[in-house]
């Protein structure tokens, strides 16, 4: 991969896409060639997966929603991702592998050895791996404040229990203790302008001279 791949992580409403424009518009202006992108989706075959995936009233089992995660990811990979950092662009995203393994592994199977087991093997087929992700760091509760002013049809796990949002809000702080190489925490309380500020001065560090 010759671009730069980064993610941007956290829990609901922790401003990671009011920063992900931002940065996109920031990175533009000087001139880099930028792809902002999302998942669930991204392409327009994960776009279709995201439908099912968030907003299907059919309950899918823990590990269809695994699979189905994995096979937007693959689509999006395929089809966006690895050729836009093989032209060496910067690409963007909205959520990526750890959000799985948040999401399903930590939070809705609690932690469950076999269900790690069967997110990381997946993880390591799919074999790409963010240059840097950005942990946007918010509790649970002020994400849901945010989310409830902002208003709109909650998806699948949205609707989950409180108790949920904060087993994923641990997982986080348990990866970016995990991986401190590859994950930054950003305080994400905090104005947008602010928020913005401590994300360029971490990616600036890894911008081509
Ligand atoms: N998921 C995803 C899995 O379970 N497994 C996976 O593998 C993947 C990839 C995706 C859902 O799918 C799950 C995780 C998610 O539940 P989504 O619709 O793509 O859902 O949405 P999220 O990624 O969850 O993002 P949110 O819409 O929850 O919020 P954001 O993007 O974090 O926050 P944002 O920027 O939209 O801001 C929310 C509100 O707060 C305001 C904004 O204006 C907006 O109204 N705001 C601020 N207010 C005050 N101060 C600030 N600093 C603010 N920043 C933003």
């Amino acid at each position: 991969m010759k671009g730069l791949f980064i993610t941007f992580e956290g829990g609901e409403g922790a401003g990671k896409s009011t920063q992900i424009r931002l940065l996109h518009e920031t990175l533009s202006q000087k001139g880099h060639k930028v792809v902002l992108t999302r998942e669930p989706g991204g392409s327009p075959g994960a776009e279709a997966l995201r439908e099912l995936i968030l907003f299907n009233e059919a309950p899918l089992s823990l590990r269809a929603q695994t699979l189905a995660h994995m096979a937007a990811r693959a689509d999006h990979l395929d089809s966006l991702i690895l050729p836009a950092l093989a032209r060496g662009e910067i690409v963007l995203c909205d959520r990526f592998h750890d959000s799985t393994l948040v999401y399903q592994g930590y939070g809705l199977a609690r932690g469950d050895k076999a269900s790690l087991d069967f997110i990381r093997s997946l993880r390591q087929l799919m074999a790409c791996e963010p240059d840097l992700t950005l942990l946007l760091d918010i509790s649970p509760e002020l994400g849901a404040e945010r989310m409830a002013a902002r208003g709109g049809k909650p998806d699948r796990y949205e609707q989950e229990a409180t108790e949920f949002h904060h087993r994923v809000a641990a997982a986080f702080m348990a990866i970016a203790q995990t991986a401190p190489e590859r994950v930054r925490r950003v305080d994400a309380s905090h104005s947008p302008e602010q928020v913005a500020e401590a994300v360029l001065s971490i990616v600036s560090t890894y911008l081509p001279q």
